[in-house]
């Protein structure tokens, strides 16, 4: 049987099957133990979306060579280096596009019609004391596509039919209807919702920082569902704190599981547990993936989703 290390943790119907075929060693919480025994051995590796892995890691195991991620989003993954290994790396994509653009939909909704904060409200046993504030309608507001990709574009579908204007940035212009901004800032001004949904890595590394915020406004909210990474967190504290922007909705954070303490108390950001992909039938969809892409590497067959 191959060896895969495995780097992350994972549910049981992507453990079960990855058991029955391999021998699987646990890297999550015994790296080093694992690598003084059986580096010589690790053909495979199996990580989540945004698991970290060292170009060191890729050195001290000679026999690797696939690396599976269990996520659309490879940006923990250096893939130059893969590259120029001759290393392969497989993800999951389009099986989770449309539970990952639900969600940026639904923190739409959430922070727009003040949602989170209504629930609370009830349950606090406020509404007898009078009615919740009025919310904001999406009728005619403006939707902001920090990536048009799968997800990006899967988000822009259902917005529009909530009623917004579309407008994206992204590396380039794409044959769609949708406005283009050319840069991030020029998008974050023409937005009162700002989407992020690129992916991860140093290209987008908190590209939105202080301007972009200050771009958005005091009408704007930022939304995220990609990875903490693209938004510098402290500037969106300090711009939710002085009113530069009205709110946030977040699935994602610079540190997870730690969200600072400043988001926690603020009462205008919707907070996620990073549950974009997080429901049975995708997950599953996922494990399948990671499964057959490992299957077709050892059984000397194509790549189902490679991405190098
Ligand atoms: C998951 C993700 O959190 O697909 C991604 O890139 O971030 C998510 O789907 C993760 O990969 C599941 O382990």
């Amino acid at each position: 049987m191959n060896h895969l290390l495995l780097l992350a943790p994972l549910p049981d119907f992507l453990l079960q099957p990855l058991r029955a075929a391999y021998v699987c060693h646990d890297g999550v919480t015994d790296l080093e133990g694992v690598l003084a025994r059986e580096a010589g051995l690790i053909r495979g590796i199996v990580l989540a979306g945004g698991t970290i892995v060292p170009e060191a890691l890729l050195e001290r195991l000679p026999a690797l060579e696939i690396l599976s991620v269990f996520g659309v989003g490879y940006d923990g993954v250096p893939v130059d280096v893969c590259r120029r290994r001759g290393l392969r790396v497989t993800n999951t994509p389009d099986v989770l596009t449309d539970d990952v653009a639900d969600l940026a939909v639904a923190l739409v909704l959430m922070t727009s019609r003040r949602l989170a904060e209504a629930e609370r409200f009830v349950r606090a046993g406020e509404w007898p004391a009078g009615p919740f504030p009025l919310a904001h309608a999406l009728r005619g507001k403006t939707a902001g596509i920090f990536g048009l990709g799968r997800i990006g574009a899967a988000i822009a579908r259902r917005l529009a039919v909530h009623g917004l204007h579309i407008a994206y940035h992204g590396r380039r212009r794409q044959p769609v209807d949708y406005a283009y901004c050319s840069s991030l800032q020029e998008l974050a001004a023409v937005s009162d919702f700002l989407i992020v949904a690129c992916p991860g890595g140093g290209a987008t590394r908190q590209a939105v920082d202080n301007e972009v915020l200050a771009a958005l406004g005091p009408q704007g909210t930022l939304i995220n569902i990609a990875r903490g990474s693209v938004v510098d967190e402290a500037a969106l504290v300090r711009a939710l704190e002085a009113g530069a922007i009205r709110a946030a909705g977040l699935d994602v954070f610079e540190n997870e599981p730690q969200v600072p303490e400043a988001l926690l108390a603020s009462p205008r950001v919707v907070l996620l547990p990073h549950v974009g992909s997080a429901t049975q039938e995708t997950r599953v969809a996922m494990a399948g993936l990671v499964v057959e892409n490992l299957a077709a590497h050892f059984g000397g067959r194509p790549l189902l989703t490679p991405v190098a």
